[in-house]
């Protein structure tokens, strides 16, 4: 979706409805994601400036928000309600802590229709966009597979589904081929090489889906957007401190939250890079990642997932680039955008990610066999 104008979004008539003992200062469009409406809000209270992050649901992309904020409510009480028995860590920075409403609830509906939530802002943090060192790749591995283990005593069936089908890789194709046939805004030329790429490899789609389906692998709760900007690092320790971006945490596969990590940690290139050349796997960034995450699923990790996990890597940049390149074909509606292109650019980076992992694909298979011996 391109850069609206953010009509009827007025974090400072929307802070009133929320039980904040402050004032309201201001507030600063954070364009982080590519889903959601993202505000700091600054206050003033009787202790100094506070400070919150408001946002509003994209109602587009998620059809049931009160849906959503349940999972959401249930989720962060869950992690906090462990983080609290664990010493030495800090349930304020952990997890998100939701502020509520004038009249107890995690959501403000308003007269337009639109949702808005918030929660405490986590400070002394920062996002990382594009991975750089391996340490950030661990630290991935290692909170994203905290959080699964947070949550894996909570049935998954146990959380509504925010988006039906959002890692059916096979849906994804289907979506694609249907886009192309109907070429709505006439791009399917100049996408036609990114469209034989996505459609000679056509036969990878179905092997999590259908796993799943047979019960070869288990349903849990996954994250399912665990790109490595969902997550606030440390500004001293640089560690990962809070997971964030809970909308689609929801039944599904440990493997999308360990294939979206591949893609997003694994090479120094932005999701949206224009010189695919410089798109590469590196293996320091596969190792260090795979160590943080087996450090913490190692125990309930079962041996098909992990055989599974090389493989999870190419399919989770597959089944984003399938999304990348339909949204390009329908006209950009549902990913943001801030320059014409940037979907097509970013379906290219994801396949030329690929065409690196098919490369390295033995040596990928090699660190994970060791680092599950180790
Ligand atoms: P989107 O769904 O659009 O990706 P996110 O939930 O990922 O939105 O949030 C967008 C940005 O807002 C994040 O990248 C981060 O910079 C900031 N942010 C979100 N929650 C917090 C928080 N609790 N504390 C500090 N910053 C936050
Ligand atoms: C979106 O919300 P954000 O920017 O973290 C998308 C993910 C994609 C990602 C690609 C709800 O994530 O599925 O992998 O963009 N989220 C949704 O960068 O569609
Ligand atoms: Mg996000």
């Amino acid at each position: 979706m391109s850069e609206e104008i953010l009509s009827g979004c007025d974090p400072g008539k929307i802070f009133s409805q929320f039980e904040i003992d402050a004032e309201f200062i201001s507030h600063e469009h954070l364009k982080v994601g590519h889903i959601n409406d993202t505000f700091l809000v600054e206050a003033q209270s009787y202790r100094g400036r506070d400070r919150f992050i408001f946002q509003r649901i994209n109602r587009f992309v998620f059809r049931q928000p009160e849906k959503l904020m349940a999972n959401f409510e249930k989720i962060t009480r869950h992690i906090r309600s462990k983080l609290e028995k664990m010493p030495g860590r800090n349930p304020e920075r952990e997890t998100l802590n939701l502020v509520g409403t004038k009249s107890g609830r995690s959501f403000h509906l308003t007269d337009e229709g639109d949702y808005w939530r918030a929660y405490r802002f986590v400070g002394d943090c920062h996002i990382v966009n594009v991975a750089a060192r391996p340490e950030q790749a661990f630290e991935a591995g290692r909170a994203f597979g905290c959080f699964q283990r947070l949550l894996a005593d909570l049935p998954a069936i146990s959380l509504h589904e925010t988006i039906p089908f959002f890692h059916h890789t096979p849906r994804r194709l289907a979506r694609l081929k249907e886009a192309l046939a109907k070429d709505p805004c006439g791009r399917a030329d100049e996408a036609k090489e990114a469209v034989s790429f996505a459609l000679e490899r056509e036969e990878i789609a179905p092997v999590v889906t259908g796993a799943l389906d047979r019960g070869i692998i288990p349903l849990r709760i996954a994250h399912n957007d665990t790109k490595i900007n969902n997550i606030l690092f440390d500004n001293q320790t640089e560690k990962a401190v809070c997971i964030i971006d809970l909308d689609t945490t929801m039944p599904g596969s440990a493997l999308y939250d360990f294939g979206d990590m591949v893609r997003t940690t694994t090479s120094l290139t932005a999701e949206d890079e224009e010189d695919v050349s410089k798109v590469e796997l590196e293996m320091d960034m596969f190792r260090a990642l795979a160590e943080g995450y087996l450090e913490e699923t190692r125990d309930f990790l079962t041996d098909r997932e992990a055989d599974l996990l090389v493989f999870s890597g190419q399919l989770l940049t597959y089944t984003i680039g399938l999304r990348f390149l339909t949204d390009y074909l329908e006209g950009d509606v549902y990913f943001r955008t801030n320059r014409s292109g940037q979907n097509l650019d970013r379906a290219r980076t994801q396949f030329a990610l690929i065409k690196s992992m098919e490369k390295k694909e033995r040596e990928m298979e090699a660190c994970i066999r060791s680092l599950r011996r180790s």
